[in-house]
Parts: C-alpha cells; structure tokens; sequence
C-alpha cells in the first residue's frame, strides 16, 4: 500500500466507535441481543489493543483480524473494509434506515431501544431535544405503557446524560494525543512537544485536548498539525493557536510558543485553573508575576524564568510539582513544606490481583492471563473468575472452583517465572455474605468481594452489605466499591467513612479498578481511603489479556490520589504479599 493511503486509514477509535454505532443501530431495529452484543464485545476489545489495526491486519490481513479474541469473521470483514477503503458500507445501509440522532438517545439512562423506536414511530421524536420537550409538556403520557412519572424519569435521564456526555474518557483521549503529539515531535521545525490540560493532570474525563508546543515556525507547525489524517475540521486558526476537530469528534487545541518560553507555556496550560491561581497568589507575595510567558521580578517586569517548568517553580523556592497532582488540594503547601508525596508509577506493580479467564465470561484461557502478566515483568497474577450467585457472567459453581483450582496448580507448572494464584471474585448479596463456603474460600490464595445486584438500595443497606463482607475474614478484597461506571451509572448510594473505616480495622484493601470506564474508587476517595489507613489493590478486572495493559490507568488515578507504593498492596513482592493476605503458602503451588 503507497505511504499516502496509510496515513489516511482509520484508527482502532475509530473503528470501535463505528462497530459500536453497528450495534446500536440493529438495537433500535429490534436485533437480536446476541447480534448487538457481538458488535459490542468487538469494539470493546479493539478499544483495549494496544496495536494498530492496521499494523495486524498488514501482517496477516483477514486471518489475523478473526484471531484477535472476541472478533467473528464477519466483523473482520466489515474491519477490513474500513482499513481499506476508510468506510463502511454496512453502517451507511444502516444510518440510511433510521436517523442518526436516534442512536445518541440510546445513552439516556432508563431509555431503552423499544421506547426510542415507539416515541420515533408515534411521534416522529428523532432527539433529545424533542424528547425533552415533548415530557415537558405531556406529551409522552398517553402512548402505551407511558405515565405522568415515566415522563418525570426520562427528564431525570436527559439531565443525567447532559451532566455525563460534556465529558470523554481519558483513555478515548491520551491514545488519540500521544499519536499527535508523536507526528509534530517528527516535524524538523518542532523543538518541544507535550500534552499539557486536564490530559497532562491524567484526569478521569477530559473536556478537550491540549497540545502545547515550541517552535521558531509556528505557521509551519500548526500546517502540519491542521493536516494530520485524524483531523477532520479546523475549528479557528490565530497566530500561535489552532484548534480543530478529529474525525473520533474529539476538539483539540495546539498552542506553539517560543522555546524560551516552553516551561512557563506548559505550567500555564497543564493547569488546573486552581493551581494556576494560587500559585499565581504566591508569586505576588513574593514580588513575583508569573504568567505564560515567564517569571517576573516585579515592579521592574525583569524576566528571570520560563524555559522550563523546573525553573518557574523553582523562582517561588519549590520543587517541581508532578501534573497528576495540580489540583490546588494542598500540593502547593505540602512542596512548601517537603512533603510531596513519593509518588507510585506502573514500575513499582508486581502483578494484578484481578482477571477473568474463558472459565467464567472474559476470553483469555488462564494460560494467555499467565503469557500477558509475564510480558508486564509481573511477579504475580490473580485469576478471579465470577463466582456462581452471579450466573449471567458465568460464575464458577464450587466443583467449577475447584476444577480450576488444579489447572491453576498446572499453570504454575508450566510457567515457572511467575506465580498465579488462585482467586475469587465473590459476590457480596443483600445479606453481606458471599458465595462458597469457608472451607472452600480458606484454600484459595485470595479473595475479592463485589457488589454486582441491587445498585438502587438506600445506603444503610448497601453501605451494611459492603461492611460485612469486609468484616468477613475470607475476603481481602472490595472490588470496584461504589459501583459507578462513567458516562453510564452513578455511584450507589453508599456511605465511605464507615467503609473506610471498617477496611481499615479488618485490614481489608479496597480495589482501584482499572477499566478506564470504572476508575474506582476515583482519585479524591483514594485519598481519603489513604488518610484513613486503608490499603489498596491496583487491579484491571481485565476481560481480555490485552486489558492487563489498562493497569496504567489505574497508576496515574493512584498518582493523582497521592498514594505511594506503601499503600497498595500489589506493589508488595509476592512474599510481603502472602505475608499480608494471611494465608501463608497455599495449595496452589
Ligand atoms: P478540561 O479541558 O475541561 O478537561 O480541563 P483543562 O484543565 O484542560 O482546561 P482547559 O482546556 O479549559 O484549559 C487548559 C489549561 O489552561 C487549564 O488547565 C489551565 C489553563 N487555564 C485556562 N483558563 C484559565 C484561567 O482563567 N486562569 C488560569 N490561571 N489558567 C487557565
Ligand atoms: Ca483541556
Ligand atoms: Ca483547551
Ligand atoms: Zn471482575
């Protein structure tokens, strides 16, 4: 294939995206669960490849499509098409069939594909401004199964979605920017090139990107950047500013600034607002005016920094703060004083204490998990299927448990560089107890508790249910504990000073799950979870060995929660680990 045809072809984003569109679309058509589902799981999967589709496909075209795990013939297809010709007819056929905008109600909680189709067909709705006007004004009630509270929920719904949908997920966006960021580094006028914005600090959700970078051409610098293939529109163009939307519709916006001002630019446009601000504050007590041009002495406006960011904190007698930490929530104070925290990076994890495997409902056999936690360097793994109170996810009854049990016994055989151990993932259910009895739990080498049913119970309940199974001397583990999956479902209504409290006092860790769509518990409960002397496990709950990988947001999330390898568990070397969980040397090796 000629060079200009390959930097044009699509990007895994943006054939996730369109795969997901698929599925939404046969949704609202009244598909099949299994065909939607199959369109689903397939862009789920390519959203956690760490490779370009197209490098895969260039090197074993369709077969090595179908052989990614997850993905039938006829999505391998459909992907193939897509790299090839940059479109896909399917999708088209499909968008033709019914409007566009139908597919963005789907994302409403509590408006399902049936209600779209019946509002579209009695009523013609095609939005959600039109839904929304329509259940202002009671329009909604008199069509079938529809009430005066129905049209009180979806209005709930709408203002949920608005309050999640001005957001996208970090892991949408830092692919995306490292890929940018990469091809101006390659530009020969480009000096310096960063990520700066809330996609710099690692935060959860990111409202646009920002790009800053340095050179004597700006003009020929925003060129390049206006012509990269994943531009779609350029949105406005000054002297030193461009801004422009992707094709995935993400906004991004490149500042190019003189070399000797690169620090002073990057401190200025990381941010957070609050950060700037404040130390904007101390800078004036000190005679100081820093701005993103550089450090002034004042009253004269004598220029004394701004070529690097070391240097422009250093004028106000501190250290260099770390980006994941600008958030003006006492950083500035603790650089003062000498007590930043000594932050935790992917180098200090020693395995993952989280994973499913094809024995419960993810793809990876136990031995392509063990494959995957080698190729991290990891010490460890945990495999922790589902358990079987909850059977939609294929949990393990207890014979199951323990069938795996000696084909984990096996796979230490075969993999001596590492240790797998034997885990659960249980479930807590309403009472606070768990699946399997003691004797059985007793002999695994850890055990994780969830809370997967009855989300919408008040907080004594669910907050009682959490607490038992803390309480409960079998269970080292809360997973994702207060449920939330971003841009989809809010956190339950749980209370976490008594959960922190009880982890704390039964030295039960609570997890940091991974998935990008999860981060929980988020950056500001980790915190809190820390002050009050709770241990945490950094875990993916990977589906697919690929998503091992998404360990990395995990990290930057504990980053921006102050926590240091001390105060999670899974930085601990395999001995300290056991010596931790309790339970000695177990049965599994
Ligand atoms: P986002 O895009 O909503 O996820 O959040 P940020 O933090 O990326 O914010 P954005 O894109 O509006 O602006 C980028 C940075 O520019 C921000 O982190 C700090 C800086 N900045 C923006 N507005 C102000 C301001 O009014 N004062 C100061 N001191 N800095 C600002
Ligand atoms: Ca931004
Ligand atoms: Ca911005
Ligand atoms: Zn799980």
């Amino acid at each position: 294939m000629p060079e200009s045809d390959r930097v044009t072809r699509m990007e895994n984003s943006e054939i996730a995206a369109a795969l997901l569109e698929i599925g939404e679309l046969l949704e609202i058509a009244g598909e099949s669960v299994f065909r939607v589902g199959a369109y689903e799981r397939a862009a789920i999967t390519i959203r956690s490849l760490s490779r370009d589709l197209g490098d895969i496909y260039d090197e074993g075209s369709l077969k090595a499509l179908q052989s990614i795990g997850g993905i039938g013939k006829s999505t391998a297809e459909k992907i193939e098409e897509m790299l090839t010709t940059g479109r896909c007819g399917y999708l088209e056929e499909l968008r033709q069939s019914l409007p566009a905008s139908l597919v963005t109600m789907i994302q409403i909680p509590g408006v399902g594909p049936k209600k779209i189709k019946l509002f579209y067909d009695e009523l013609g709705i095609e939005s959600i401004d039109q839904l929304e006007e329509a259940a202002k004004t009671g329009g909604l009630r008199e069509l079938k199964g529809m009430s005066a509270k129905s049209e009180e929920n979806i209005l709930k719904g709408i203002a949920a979605y608005h309050e999640h949908h001005e957001r996208i997920l970090l892991s949408d966006a830092y692919p995306l920017a490292a890929k940018i960021v990469g091809e101006l580094r390659r530009h020969p006028a480009l000096e310096q090139a960063d990520m700066a914005g809330s996609l710099r600090r690692f935060r959860e959700t990111i409202g646009d990107i920002d790009v800053l970078a340095s050179s004597a051409a700006p003009e020929e610098v925003m060129d390049a950047f206006e012509s990269l293939p994943q531009v779609a529109e350029v949105i406005a163009r000054g002297a030193t500013k461009s801004s422009v939307r992707t094709r995935a519709g993400l906004q991004v916006d490149l500042r190019v600034v003189a070399p000797h001002e690169y620090g002073a630019a990057l401190q200025y446009f990381t941010g957070s607002k609050a950060h700037n601000i404040h130390l904007r504050e101390l800078a004036r007590k000190h005679d100081l005016k820093i701005s993103e041009y550089g450090v002034f002495q004042m009253p004269a406006e004598k220029r004394i920094a701004g070529a690097t960011e070391e240097e422009v904190y250093a004028t106000l007698g501190l250290p260099l703060i770390p980006a994941v930490l600008r958030e003006d929530t006492g950083e500035i104070e603790a650089a003062a004083e000498g007590r930043l925290p000594k932050l935790l990076g992917v180098d200090d994890i020693c395995g993952d204490l989280h994973v499913h495997t094809n024995w419960s409902d993810a793809m990876p056999t136990i031995e392509q998990v063990a494959e995957a936690a080698i190729e991290l360097g990891y010490a460890y793994v945990a495999i922790s299927d589902h358990a079987f109170k909850l059977p939609v996810a294929g949990g393990l009854t207890p014979q199951q448990l323990e069938e795996q049990m000696d084909a984990i016994a096996a796979a230490n055989e075969k993999y001596p560089e590492i240790t797998i151990l034997a885990g659960s993932e249980v479930n807590i259910d309403n009472d606070g107890n768990v699946d399997f009895d003691e004797e059985l739990l007793a002999r695994l080498d850890v055990v994780a508790a969830s809370v997967h049913a009855g989300f919408g119970q008040d907080r004594a309940q669910i907050t009682a249910r959490t607490i038992g199974a803390i309480e409960n001397p079998h269970v080292e583990i809360i997973c994702h504990p207060t449920g939330r999956i971003l841009g989809k479902r809010d956190p339950f209504a749980i209370d976490l000073d008594a959960v922190f409290k009880a982890a704390a006092e039964h030295n039960t860790a609570l997890e940091l799950n991974s998935f990008p769509d999860r981060l929980d518990l988020k950056d500001d409960y980790l915190r809190e979870a820390k002050r009050a002397g709770v241990k945490i496990a950094i875990n993916t709950d990977a589906h697919h060995a690929e998503q091992l990988r998404f360990v990395e947001y995990g990290v930057v999330t504990a980053q921006r929660g102050w926590l240091e390898a001390e105060d999670v568990i899974n930085t601990y070397p395999l001995e300290k680990l056991r010596g931790w969980l309790g339970r000695g040397s177990t049965p599994s090796l």
